[in-house]
């Protein structure tokens, strides 16, 4: 293990907070790192390059290995989610969860569709054991959990890291349920638009994924209905904060 000296001696009651893509299609690392920042959290966001004949998305793997081991927790969010509680402490929260190695959200039911878990977003704890589970992961071949894949238990098959991790989690008896790894409802950390009623602050978490509409159409969508800035940041928080390098960032439409 290359990392495992650093593993044991973690920051304690540290967070690093990780996201990443191949690309930037959302402005969304502003909301992240305002969001580490109101958590005295560590914020890395991380390109990934493409590789010929690997899966982009096996990609976070080796970025969550590399990240961690620095701070007692990872908590890995994808580019295309948002927190929209900035009361949220992420600390004081993951330890009621302290027992486990890995805290992770099931997935809503959204038009039908539903996942196991939702590897947009969770905790991580540095461990040897966690560490042990990125590799068993990042070993995974798709082609294998695609015929092992049962939609009944699993829900959608989306080929990518998330059924790697279902692969592990169910097959692999290292990483048992209620003691490595344990499942929390959608609604801790893994909303979706249609969650939100009254105010963005309902929700901790807000991730854009659904099969009917593009995650640009959700994005403008939910920032309309709340008044919200592009970043989904409360204005409070923006204070003193000169915006004007993101707000002047043009995304290319993503292809
Ligand atoms: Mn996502």
């Amino acid at each position: 293990m290359l990392f495992s000296k650093r593993l044991l001696s973690p920051r304690r009651s540290g967070i690093t907070i990780v996201s990443g893509c191949d690309r930037i299609r959302f402005k969304s690392f502003v909301n992240h790192k305002l969001f580490a920042d109101v958590n005295g959290a560590n914020y890395v966001w991380s390109f990934m390059l493409r590789r010929e004949g690997m899966n982009p998305y096996l990609r976070k793997i080796e970025i969550i290995q590399a990240a961690l081991g620095a701070d007692e927790w990872v908590f890995w969010l994808d580019d295309d989610a948002y927190f929209t509680d900035f009361s949220w402490r992420l600390i004081p929260y993951v330890e009621r969860f302290a027992k486990f190695d890995l805290v992770i959200c099931k997935s809503p039911v959204n038009q039908g569709a539903w996942t196991f878990v939702s590897s947009g977003q969770f905790f991580l704890k540095s461990t040897r054991r966690s560490a042990q589970f990125l590799d068993a992961v990042r070993k995974v071949k798709l082609d294998d959990v695609k015929k092992w894949w049962d939609q009944e238990k699993y829900g959608m098959y989306t080929n990518g890291d998330q059924d790697a991790m279902v692969y592990v989690l169910s097959t692999d008896s290292r990483f048992r349920e209620g003691d490595f790894f344990t499942r929390l409802e959608y609604t801790e950390f893994n909303s979706r638009e249609f969650h939100y009623r009254d105010a963005p602050n309902e929700h901790r978490l807000l991730h854009l994924a659904s099969s009917s509409k593009t995650k640009e159409q959700l994005l403008s969508e939910f920032r309309d209905r709340f008044e919200l800035n592009e970043f989904l940041i409360p204005p409070e928080h923006l204070e003193g904060i000169d915006i004007t390098s993101y707000s002047n960032l043009n995304l290319a439409l993503p292809g």
